[in-house]
Formats: structure tokens, sequence, C-alpha cells
């Protein structure tokens, strides 16, 4: 465990994959009592009569060491006879549903069916899949990412899985997004001056973190909060390390570079955490006042979403002192 006062509490913001490996990474250093994971549900869809949750299925199966880590979704040693079946009789099939992964499907519709809120379900399965660090969905109302394409306005899974993100990214709408309460412990921590340090994972910042940011009041609560907010780079070199991030900042008409997610975030930081491949862009950051960590930020070990997670823990934790006089004022 990391060495620090323990009854400060780190908020981290995720999505799916990259999100979820710093996120694992996060939980092989904090304790539960140290580690809260907010996550998108802007992804979320109806499908088959399902509620499908991506983001918190991928955050729950990597959390639990369940999730096959080459396809990046879904449970490791899946089967696909549910999925053949479907086939036969008609249904579509573009949205790959696993057997072992249907349960969590089917047990999450039946209980929001019978009148449970998402945050209840998810605490639910979390304990059943034996994760202790809280997971909490963003909200426990309905928001819904919509990509304005060349080729007309998609739901966020025709565009990510049907359509493998081809059509060019002219903008992005979450609907609902206006009325959407955030989740209520998300809210809590927020307040708490207990509250060390936000991290935002290295996760697609368009649909995955400004789903959770431009929640009602959240954006606002994080620049006074006494917690510093720092992000981690889903842009790597030039790229991004999974998923349309880099495809969407081009589409979009911004430089595919780590500097330009920093920009975007724009006064929401004190804090970013870029590659070493990135180390040019270190100085050009720090001249605007923010502060910047240069390490190896491409997790692809155990040992690197570990090493990257302390490192992002300390750094965090090291302007949460330096913010500490200038911050608690603002609460
Ligand atoms: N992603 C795919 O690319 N193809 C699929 O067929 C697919 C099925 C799927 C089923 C359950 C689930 O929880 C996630 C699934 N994903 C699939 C991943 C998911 O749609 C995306 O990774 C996220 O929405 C992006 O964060």
């Amino acid at each position: 465990m990391v060495e620090f006062n323990s009854d400060r509490h780190i908020l981290a913001l995720s999505g799916g994959v990259g999100g979820s490996k710093l996120a694992l990474g996060l939980s092989h250093c904090l304790t539960p009592q140290q580690l809260t994971v907010v996550v998108n549900t802007a992804d979320d869809f109806e499908h088959l009569g399902l509620h499908i949750s991506p983001d918190l299925d991928t955050l729950m199966y990597t959390l639990s060491g369940l999730n096959d880590t080459s396809r990046g979704w879904g449970l490791a040693d899946e089967s696909w006879a549910a999925l053949d079946a479907l086939a036969r009789l008609g249904e579509p099939t573009w949205f790959q549903l696993g057997d072992r992964d249907l349960a969590t499907h089917l047990a999450r519709s039946h209980q929001l069916k019978s009148g449970s809120t998402l945050s209840a379900v998810t605490a639910k399965l979390c304990a059943s899949l034996g994760i202790a660090h809280p997971i909490l969905p963003m909200t426990d109302d309905t928001v819904r990412s919509f990509i304005d394409t060349a080729s007309g306005m998609l739901s966020f899974q025709e565009y990510f899985v049907a359509q493998r993100c081809a059509p060019e990214t002219r903008g992005i709408q979450l609907q609902g997004i206006e009325s959407a309460r955030p989740q209520i412990g998300f809210q809590q921590l927020l307040r708490s001056p207990d509250l060390g340090a936000i991290v935002i994972g290295p996760s697609n910042p368009f649909v995955s973190i400004d789903p959770i940011i431009k929640l009602a009041g959240i954006a606002q609560q994080m620049r006074t909060s006494v917690a510093p907010v720092v992000a981690v780079s889903p842009i790597i070199d030039g790229d991004a390390v999974k998923g349309p991030a880099a495809k969407m900042m081009a589409e979009l008409g911004m430089p595919v570079t780590a500097a330009s997610v920093a920009a975007y975030y724009g006064d929401l930081l004190d804090g970013f955490v870029i590659d070493q491949k990135d180390a040019a862009h270190a100085q050009p950051l720090r001249d605007t006042g923010l502060a910047v960590l240069v390490v190896p930020t491409m997790m692809q070990t155990l040992e690197d979403r570990r090493t990257l997670a302390r490192q992002v823990v300390d750094f965090s934790l090291s302007l949460s002192k330096r913010f500490d006089g200038a911050k608690a004022g603002a609460i």
C-alpha cells in the first residue's frame, strides 16, 4: 500500500479499458477505504430487452480479475452458445454477448426492473464478484452518448461496435445530461474534506469523461474541491492506446497530442501525467501553470498498472500539499 495519511481518499473517474487498467493498479495500492471509482454510464443501452452497462462491466470484470485482457471487454474463457442460438432465431448478433457475461446483464436488468437503482445493482454485483473497492455509476439517471457523424446521428454502441468507429465524428451529444443527478456517493465524496485527489483516468475525454464531469455541478465542485484534479493522458505519442479518441480529436479539429487533451480539460486540471515519449510537451504545459509528471504510461503488465498508479497517487498527493492553503479557502 502507498504510505500516506490513510484518511485521505482518492476518487478515480473512469471509462472502460484505459480507465479500468489504472483503476486496477490503484486497487492494488489503496485500500477500499482509500479509493472510489466513478464510472461512465453514457455508453449504456438497451439490447434484446437487457440493460447493458459496458464500462461498469469492464470495471467489475477487471477488478475481479475475470476480464478478457486481449479483447478488452467481457469475460475471459467465455463461450458463445447463447449468441449462436440467438443468430439461429434471427436476433441481432452485432453486439456479442458471451454466455457468462449474459448472466450479468440478466441479473442487472432483472434487479432494475424490480425497482433497484443502478447503484444498488452495481454494489450487489460487485459484492458477488468479491470486489471490495467501491465502484459507482456516475448517475442513477439516464444519460446517453450520441455521435453526430457524416452518416447521421448514431447511438454510441452503433458508432463504436456496429460501425467500428468508421463514420467521421462531427460532434457528441449527451442526451439527458441536464436533468441527470450525479450519484449520491459521488457527490458526498466531492464535498468530503478527506478527499485527497481526483484522478481522471486515461479514458476518452469526449465519450467517457465528459459525461461524468458534465453532470450538473460536478465540474464546479471539482474546481473548488480541496483536492487537486490530475488527469492521465489517453494520448501517447500522437495516438490513443485503444479506442477512437485520437480519430475523434482529429475529426473535431484538435491536434492529436497529450497537450491538446490538457487544453481540452483546461482549468479543471491541477496536474497532468504524460508518457515519456511526450516529454517535449512537459515544459510548455508547465509554463501554463500546470504541474506535469512524465513517466511511462503504457500499461501492458500488472506491474505497469501498479507502478503508474503509485506514481499518480504520489504526484497527486504532492500537489495536495501544494494546494492545501490555496484551495482550502474555496470550500
Ligand atoms: N465491444 C465490441 O467491440 N464488440 C462487442 O461485441 C462488444 C460486446 C460487449 C458486451 C458487453 C459489454 O459489457 C461490452 C461489450 N463491448 C463490445 C465493449 C463495449 O461496448 C465498449 O468497449 C465500450 O462501450 C467502450 O467503452
